[in-house]
C-alpha cells in the first residue's frame, strides 16, 4: 500500500510582532468605517504589533482607497495593508461603479506591488447590514481584516525567504520553525 503523502505546510502565524502595517480608511460612512478601523487596530495590538509600526491614512471615499493603497505600498515600509470602506446602495447605479472599481483597483494595487492588501470594504444594501458587520450580529469585519493582514504578512515573509532557496519544501515544512525563521532573517 502506498505511504500517505505528507506535504510541506506553509502557513502564516498570527503574530504581529516586528511587522509593519498600513491602513487606509474611507471617511465616507465613517460611522461604520471608524468602527472597522478600531477593530482592525485591536486585532493588530492583540497580536503584538507595536504603536510605531502601524500607520493610518484617511481618504474621502472608497473610490480613493486603491490609489492611496498603491502609494502606501510603494513606500516599501509595510508588510501588509488594510483598505477599509463602506459602500451603501443608493437609488442609482453609482453604488455599482464605486464597488467594482474599488475592488478592482485594490486587487490591481495588490498584484502590481506584491504586497498583501486586505479588502475590508463593506458593500451593503442597507445601513443595518453594515452595522451588523461592524460589531453587531455578524461580528466585526475590521477585526477579521486585522488577522488576515497578519497572516498574509507572515506568509509573504516565508514565501520570500523560501523563494531565495532552491527547495521550498526543505525550507518551510510542517514543524520546521527553525528553517522558517532562518528564511525570514535572509
Ligand atoms: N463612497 C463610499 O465610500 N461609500 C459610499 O456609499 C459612496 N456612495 O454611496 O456614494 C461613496 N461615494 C464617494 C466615492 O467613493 C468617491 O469618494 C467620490 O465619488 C469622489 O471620487
Amino acid at each position: 500500500m502506498a505511504e500517505k503523502l505528507k506535504p510541506g505546510k506553509i502557513g502564516g502565524e498570527l503574530s504581529g510582532s516586528g511587522l509593519r502595517f498600513g491602513i487606509v480608511v474611507s471617511r465616507f460612512n465613517d460611522f461604520i468605517t471608524e468602527r472597522l478601523l478600531a477593530a482592525s487596530l485591536d486585532a493588530l495590538e492583540r497580536a503584538g504589533a507595536a504603536d510605531g509600526d502601524v500607520d493610518v491614512a484617511h481618504v474621502p471615499g472608497a473610490f480613493e482607497l486603491p490609489l492611496a493603497a498603491k502609494k502606501m505600498a510603494a513606500t516599501g515600509r509595510y508588510d501588509a495593508l488594510i483598505a477599509i470602506g463602506c459602500v451603501l446602495r443608493g437609488a442609482t447605479s453609482h453604488y455599482d461603479y464605486v464597488c467594482s472599481e474599488t475592488a478592482r483597483g485594490l486587487q490591481l494595487a495588490q498584484m502590481d506591488s506584491g504586497l498583501p492588501i486586505i479588502f475590508c470594504v463593506l458593500t451593503c444594501d442597507t445601513l443595518e447590514q453594515a452595522i451588523d458587520r461592524a460589531g453587531l450580529k455578524s461580528g466585526n469585519k475590521g477585526f477579521e481584516a486585522g488577522l488576515a493582514a497578519i497572516e498574509m504578512a507572515q506568509l509573504s515573509r516565508k514565501l520570500r525567504g523560501a523563494a531565495a532557496s532552491s527547495s521550498l519544501g526543505a525550507r518551510v515544512t510542517s514543524g520546521s520553525r527553525a528553517a522558517a525563521g532562518k528564511a525570514r532573517r535572509k
